[in-house]
């Protein structure tokens, strides 16, 4: 559906995370979270970028992306026609980079159009192949092993389907294995965030003997070639999350065997054109899918679980209820988990909650409106 982008506003959140999280790059203990507003003949769409606060995830970071928005991308976008939301994937196209920011803006272009429209995300990205999406977590390093053991109880108890666990030098042999031998049959998969090396690879090697599901993402955030090599020494599948941005890096990363199952992040990749068009590759070569997670506030949460309902999302993914990271969302009601461990789709036009705008202003400490000339 035709529409025309009208006016555009930046909102910066900041909120304190439950608990602190930890991965093999750094703890967040606070989230710093640009939303994108869309709007068009009165009705708004809402988009999340999901960098992280400090680039160390990917190049990207918050105020980096304010300024990539406010010096390029709405500049591009203000006063354009779309002929509809697959248009907004070329805002920003002749940039390097920064696709999480581009993916703020394009994702809240999809959910514009569904609003016009009047019909959920899900339906008008294509998805809605399943009405409950499975449910993952993804459980940070801890202080101590007991702690980690503790945390992993509780999300079972909870329902949660598979549990992944954040490893580095120093905490992975030893940590998976003490897992293993208190949970002997749940799913379970370690995320090493580019801690690793191919000079780890004997390391890594030790973990075969736990059945993970998956390793992810041990080697070079930019290096498809060495997880290939790794690849061929180990028994775990390895899964890649930093390396795709496109669908061509999908491609070549099948091509080359350096993966068996691929994370999509919406954000990671620029948004729902280039996602579904990874998920699709995917697809056509045999390689499952998941959903992964950048500690989103409900608005990027919300974006993921449309994202999950397409068809070859067939692994749990890291999107959980609010809860896990918020005493209060910014959306209404908040995300929330059956006993089965699975999010219910829900049938709301959009993304499918509402703004807690209250709330929202509560927690906004900039912003910026930009109007079509
Ligand atoms: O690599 O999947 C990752 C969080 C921040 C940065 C990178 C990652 C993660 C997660 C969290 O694993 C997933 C979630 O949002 O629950
Ligand atoms: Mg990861």
């Amino acid at each position: 559906m035709e529409f025309q982008i009208e006016q555009i506003r930046l909102h910066w959140l900041e909120m304190p995370l439950v608990h602190f999280f930890e991965t093999s790059f750094g703890r967040t203990t606070r989230r710093r979270i640009i939303l994108v507003e869309v709007s068009s003949g009165g009705v708004s769409g809402w988009g999340e970028v999901t960098c992280g606060e400090h680039p160390h995830y990917n190049e990207e970071w918050t105020e980096g992306a304010w300024l990539i928005l406010r010096e390029y991308l709405i500049p591009e976008a203000l006063g354009r026609k779309l002929d509809s939301a697959a248009d907004a994937a070329r805002i920003g196209a002749s940039l390097r980079g920064h696709r999480m920011a581009r993916g703020g803006l394009e994702a809240a272009c999809w959910d514009l159009e569904a609003r016009l429209r009047g019909v959920p995300l899900w339906k008008a990205i294509g998805g809605g192949v399943r009405r409950e999406i499975p449910c993952g977590v993804s459980i940070g390093i801890q202080n101590t092993v007991e702690e980690l053991l503790g945390k992993i109880r509780t999300e079972l108890e909870a329902g949660y389907q598979r549990i992944k666990i954040k490893i580095k030098p120093g905490w992975d042999v030893n940590t998976v294995e003490a897992v293993r031998r208190e949970f002997p049959d749940i799913l379970l998969m370690a995320d090493a965030n580019s801690a690793y090396t191919l000079a780890d690879a004997e390391r890594l090697k030790a973990l075969d003997e736990f059945r993970l599901m998956m390793i992810e993402q041990p080697l070079a955030h930019d290096d498809i070639m060495d997880h290939a090599r790794l690849q061929e020494k180990l028994k775990t599948p390895i899964c890649l999350d930093e390396c795709i941005r496109t669908r061509h890096h999908a491609e070549q990363a099948i091509g080359l065997g350096a993966c068996r199952i691929i994370n999509i992040k919406l954000g990671r990749v620029g948004g729902f054109a280039e996602a579904k068009a990874i998920h699709d590759a995917c697809l056509s070569h045999g390689i499952p899918v998941w959903c992964g997670g950048m500690l989103e506030s409900g608005v990027g949460r919300a974006h993921n679980i449309a994202m999950a309902s397409l068809a070859n999302f067939t692994l749990p993914g890291d999107v959980s209820a609010s809860k896990r990271y918020w005493t209060r969302d910014i959306i209404q009601p908040a995300v929330e988990v059956t006993p089965r461990g699975t999010i219910v789709l829900r049938d709301e036009p959009g993304f499918g909650y509402a703004l807690d705008m209250e709330f929202l202003e509560s927690v906004r400490v900039r912003q910026e409106i930009f109007c079509a000339p």
